[in-house]
């Protein structure tokens, strides 16, 4: 290690190191196995590969950079260097409200983020985003891939980026911990925190206690209560965010006809902050 590094953080927040996590890891079993990638397509893929391996759950995979990064609905997502880009394994079992997962590992991973952000509030948005509030810029995307065995847990947190790194038109809508911060955050230690409080929050979510774990969303969740356009797929429409449901559904009044609906997929957007 050079010099200039020696109790500093070089560009990056520090380079990754999963030792350096492992050992900073607060009694969490999900991180027992970091698996590090200098560069990979998407590390939502790697997981799935070594889960349909029979890779067992709480490993986690970590690329510096992903070249074929993707949100939901194939739409894509950047993942320069600088960021935490990773996928975990979770083996939730049978299991009827898989809708709720992801808001779980939203929590989990808003929690862990909080404490290295100087008072600086975040929120979820409903359902994966973790923005900084009060201004609703993406700090973090969650992408949640499943099948009867696995769930793979993906999670993109624009840690260390500089607003150049975006393209335009994201750069308006998005931020990252170092814009946040107004300095380098130590990726090592914000990776510990993150896993640690995501194995809490998927304790709560495997556990059973869906009520707690709803009410710990619904108070951090930034989309309730406000006007939100809704678009399900099939129609676009305007409705009133009333509350989560246990199994993760949206439940909103739509505007016009009071009809109440549940949401359970599609795109949520704020009418207004
Ligand atoms: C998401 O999708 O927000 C889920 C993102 C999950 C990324 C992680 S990284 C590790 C793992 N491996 C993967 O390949 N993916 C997961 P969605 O809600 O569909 O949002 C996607 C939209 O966010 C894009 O259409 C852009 O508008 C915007 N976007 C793309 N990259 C971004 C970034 N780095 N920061 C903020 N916004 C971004």
């Amino acid at each position: 290690m050079s010099d200039w590094r020696v109790g500093g953080l070089d560009e990056m927040g520090s380079e990754l190191n999963p030792s350096r996590i492992q050992s900073l890891l607060e009694g969490s079993r999900i991180g027992k196995k970091i698996c590090l990638f200098s560069e990979c397509e998407s590390t939502n893929d790697e997981a799935r590969a070594l889960a349909q391996n029979g890779e067992p759950e709480g490993t986690v995979i970590i690329a510096e950079r992903q070249s074929k990064g993707r949100g939901r609905l194939q739409r894509r997502w950047f993942s320069p260097a600088g960021g935490l880009w990773f996928s975990v394994i979770l083996r939730p079992g049978r299991c009827d409200s898989l809708g709720l997962l992801p808001l779980a590992v939203g929590l989990g991973v808003c929690e862990g983020l909080q404490c290295h952000l100087n008072g600086n509030p975040l929120g979820i948005k409903w359902p994966n985003d973790i923005v900084s509030v009060p201004d609703g810029k993406k700090l973090c995307g969650v992408l949640c891939e499943c099948s009867e065995l696995w769930v793979i847990a993906g999670i993109g947190i624009n840690a260390n980026l500089d607003p150049e790194s975006l393209p335009e038109e994201i750069r308006t809508v998005s931020t990252s911990m170092k814009m946040l911060l107004g300095r380098a955050a130590d990726r090592n230690a914000v990776m510990a925190s993150v896993l640690t409080s995501l194995d809490r929050a998927y304790r709560l979510f495997v556990g059973g206690d869906r009520q707690e774990l709803v009410r710990l969303i619904s108070s951090k969740c930034v989309t309730l209560g406000k006007t939100v356009r809704v678009n399900d797929g099939q129609t676009v429409f305007a409705a009133e965010a009333l509350k989560i449901e246990l199994d993760g559904a949206l439940r909103v009044r739509i505007l016009g006809n009071g009809r109440s609906v549940n949401i359970y997929a599609g795109d949520v957007t704020l009418s207004h902050w």
